[in-house]
Parts: C-alpha cells; sequence; structure tokens
C-alpha cells in the first residue's frame, strides 16, 4: 500500500498527491506537519512533508516522491519513454527545484502566511518570479505539456506551483504560454482535487483551511 505522509495544503504534498491521482493508484494520506505535527517515528530526518512509503520503500524530497511514482508506476506516462524528452523533464524538475523555489515559496509565505517582510523585499520576489516563469513560458512556446504532447513528471512539479502562482493577488507578466498550459491543468481532475485547494489570504484563514482539510484523502 502506497501511504503519503503529509496535510493536504502543502505544495510539496500535492506533488506527490497528484502523481497518485494522474497514475490512478490507491493510497491512504495521513495528516503529519504544520498543525498536526509529527509522529516520534517519523521516516524522514528533515521532519518535513511529504514522505511516501511504498511497503517497505521510504521516500523524501518531494521531486524524488515524484520521481519515484513515475519511475515505478508511469512508465510511457509521467515517466517518459523517450531518453531525449526524458532528460527534458528532468531539467525542468531540478529547475523548479532551485531559483524559482527560492523566489516563490518565501513570496507566499511573505502573503500568506505571515512571514514578516517589508513591501520592497515582496516587490522583489515577485519581479524575480515573473523573470523565472517567463523563462517556463518560453518552453511551452508551441507545446502543450512541458516536454511537448504528453504531461510528464515535469508537469506534476512545476504545475503544483503554477496553482499558487497564478492565484496570488500579485502582478504577473504576459505569460500567453505558461496561462494556456495551467488551465489545461485546471482541466484535470486529479489536479482539481489535490493541488487546486483554497488556502486563503492570511495566516488565520490559512490554519482555517489546513484544520478544514485533515482527514480528506
Ligand atoms: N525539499 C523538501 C521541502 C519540504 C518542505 O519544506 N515541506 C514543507 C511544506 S511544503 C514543510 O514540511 N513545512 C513544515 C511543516 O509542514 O511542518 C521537499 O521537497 O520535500
Amino acid at each position: 500500500m502506497l501511504t503519503v505522509l503529509g496535510r493536504r495544503n502543502s505544495a510539496n504534498v500535492q506533488k506527490v498527491m497528484w502523481a497518485l491521482g494522474e497514475l490512478s493508484l490507491q493510497y491512504v494520506r495521513d495528516d503529519v506537519g504544520g498543525s498536526f505535527g509529527y509522529p516520534d517515528d517519523y521516516p524522514n530526518p528533515n521532519k518535513v512533508v511529504p514522505t511516501l512509503m511504498d511497503d517497505q520503500q521510504i521516500v523524501w524530497e518531494s521531486n524524488a516522491c515524484v520521481r519515484y511514482l513515475a519511475r515505478t508506476y508511469g512508465q510511457g506516462t509521467l515517466w517518459p519513454d523517450d531518453d531525449a524528452c526524458l532528460t527534458e523533464a528532468d531539467i525542468w524538475m531540478e529547475w523548479q527545484r532551485s531559483d524559482i523555489s527560492f523566489a516563490f515559496f518565501p513570496l507566499f509565505q511573505m502573503l500568506v502566511r505571515g512571514l514578516p517582510a517589508t513591501p520592497e523585499e515582496i516587490s522583489k520576489k515577485v519581479v524575480a518570479c515573473g523573470r523565472w516563469f517567463a523563462q517556463l513560458d518560453q518552453q511551452l512556446a508551441g507545446r502543450q505539456f512541458i516536454c511537448g504532447d504528453q504531461l510528464t513528471m515535469a508537469d506534476i512539479v512545476n504545475g503544483a506551483m503554477a496553482y499558487r502562482y497564478f492565484t496570488l493577488p500579485i502582478e504577473r507578466p504576459e505569460l500567453p504560454d505558461m496561462q494556456s498550459w495551467y488551465q489545461r491543468l485546471c482541466e484535470r481532475p486529479a489536479y482539481q482535487k489535490h493541488v487546486m485547494i483554497e488556502y486563503g489570504s492570511n495566516l488565520e484563514q490559512w490554519n482555517t483551511h489546513e484544520a478544514a482539510n485533515a482527514n480528506i484523502q
């Protein structure tokens, strides 16, 4: 049985949940992290979420979890058969993990989760996000998904971030191809279920949504 340890409103948990949904896999999700805390025997030395368990196999680091699910259960779909396509998917997974995450996640924390910040700090991050997402926009020109016509693991890790980017009340540059891709993701039932989860606009609302999402698989 596949088990995911992680609260439902974590963007990193959402990547794993969405991958499970796209692959139509059975799973159990336990509320861990944030207001739910961590069990003493939590099997992830970083004490962050998500952690994925597939019987005896323990996986942590959200992108490693998505890669694991794609490689193990999504050959030819989330894990492309074509080598060039697989390499490209891997590049965009690493891209998600680096500069864009350092710009976007602090911005989200400042705008929604009460991380103290000056307006200048916020606006610097907004500009940086626009600049980084313009690279993704360029990659998506003439493509349905990041690596071509097929949804891959690269779309999973970037798409989880895209929902928040497009729903935050911030200025964004013109990103026509990224916007069309995002609209395509919004039509997918697994994305609607696992990623398009309301998060509120301040810490109090965030906490209310976190509690409301408890026990939902
Ligand atoms: N690099 C890690 C980062 C994980 C991470 O920072 N997760 C956040 C939630 S998105 C977390 O666990 N925060 C503390 C908590 O929820 O208790 C990964 O991708 O899995």
